[in-house]
C-alpha cells in the first residue's frame, strides 16, 4: 500500500522520552513516509531526543519552549513548504493537580493556559504561513476538558480552552485549506501521567467500563494523527476525535 504521508514535511512538538505520545506519533509519521522536525523542551533532553530520532525520518531536532517567541520563530527557519504540525504538550504546576480546583491561584491558572492552550495559537501563527498547499494542525487533549476528572483540575480548564481554540483556529484557517483538530486520548502511562495519584486505578477502570474493555495505546493515537494529517482526513476540521476505547460515551 502507498505510504499515507509520502513527500510531506511535518513538525512534531512534545517528545520527552520513549513513552511520550509525541514519540508514537513521530514513529507513525515516519513509517508513512513523512520528513520530520522534532522539538524538545530542555537542553538536558537534547541527547535523548537525538537518539530517539535515529531510525526515524528526522531532518532536524530543535529546542522549543512554547512560552518563548524566539524559539517559535526558529521552528520554520530554513524549512521549505510545510504540511503538518502536531502539538503534543501540556504543563501545570504539580500542586494544582492535587488540591481542590477552587484553591487554584492566578499564576498557576495562567501558566496552565499559556503552556497548554495559548501555545496552540502561537504555534499556529508561527507555522501555518509555511503551509502553502494547505495543511493540518493537530493537538492532544483529554476528557477532563468536558467532564470533571478527579485531580485534573486546572488542566481540565486549560484543555477546554485548547478545544475551543481548535474550533476558532479551524474557522480562521479553513479558507487556506488548513485543518485544525484535536485527538482526545484515553489515559496513557507517560511521564505526564506517572505522577498522578491512583493512575493504576484509572487504567483499571477503563479495562472494566470502556466499550473495548482495554486501555488505548499510543500506536493507535499515532495512527489517528496520521489519518488527520493525510489526504484521508481532508474533510475533517474543527473536531475532537476520541481515541479512548469508547470510554467517553459511558455514563457510568
Ligand atoms: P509527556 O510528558 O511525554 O509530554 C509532555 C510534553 O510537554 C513533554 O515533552 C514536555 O517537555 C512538553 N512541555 C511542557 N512544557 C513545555 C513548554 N513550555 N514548551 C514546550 N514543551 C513543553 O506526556 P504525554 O502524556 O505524552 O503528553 C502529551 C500530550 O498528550 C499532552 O498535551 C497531554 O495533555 C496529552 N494527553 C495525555 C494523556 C495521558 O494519559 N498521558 C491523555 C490524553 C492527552
Ligand atoms: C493528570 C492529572 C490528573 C489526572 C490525570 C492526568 N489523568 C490523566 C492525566 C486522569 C489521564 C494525564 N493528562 C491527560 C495530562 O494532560 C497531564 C498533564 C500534566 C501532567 C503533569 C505532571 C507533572 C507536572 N505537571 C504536569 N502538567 C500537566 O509537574
Amino acid at each position: 500500500m502507498a505510504k499515507l504521508l509520502e513527500g510531506k514535511q511535518a513538525i512534531v512538538l512534545g517528545i520527552a522520552n520513549k513513552w511520550s505520545i509525541a514519540y508514537a506519533i513521530a514513529q507513525a509519521f515516519s513509517r508513512e513516509g513523512a520528513r520530520l522536525t522534532l522539538t524538545y523542551l530542555g537542553e538536558h533532553q537534547k541527547e535523548a531526543i537525538e537518539s530517539l530520532a535515529n531510525g526515524l525520518s528526522v531532518d532536524r531536532v530543535l529546542p522549543c519552549d512554547v512560552t518563548k517567541d524566539e524559539d517559535l520563530e526558529k521552528l520554520t527557519a530554513g524549512l521549505g513548504p510545510l504540511d503538518a504540525v502536531v502539538h503534543c504538550l501540556a504543563f501545570a504546576n504539580r500542586e494544582d493537580l492535587g488540591k481542590p480546583f477552587v484553591e487554584t491561584g492566578r499564576a498557576g491558572f495562567l501558566l496552565a493556559q499559556e503552556v497548554s492552550a495559548y501555545s496552540l495559537v502561537a504555534v499556529a501563527r508561527a507555522t501555518t504561513p509555511h503551509m502553502r498547499n494547505g495543511g493540518s494542525l493537530t493537538t492532544l487533549t483529554y476528557l477532563g476538558s468536558v467532564r470533571v476528572v478527579p485531580n485534573y483540575n486546572v488542566m481540565g480548564v486549560a484543555k477546554a480552552s485548547l478545544e475551543a481554540s481548535v474550533r476558532y483556529l479551524a474557522s480562521d484557517l479553513g479558507p487556506q485549506k488548513i485543518r485544525v483538530n484535536a485527538i482526545s486520548a484515553g489515559p496513557v502511562k507517560t511521564a505526564s501521567a506517572r505522577a498522578v495519584k491512583d493512575f493504576s486505578t484509572i487504567l483499571d477502570t477503563v479495562t472494566k467500563r470502556a466499550p473495548l474493555r482495554r486501555n488505548c495505546d499510543t500506536e493507535e493515537v499515532g495512527d489517528t494523527a496520521v489519518f488527520l494529517a493525510s489526504h484521508l482526513g481532508r474533510g475533517v476540521t474543527g473536531n475532537v476525535i476520541y481515541v479512548d476505547s469508547g470510554m467517553q460515551i459511558m455514563g457510568l
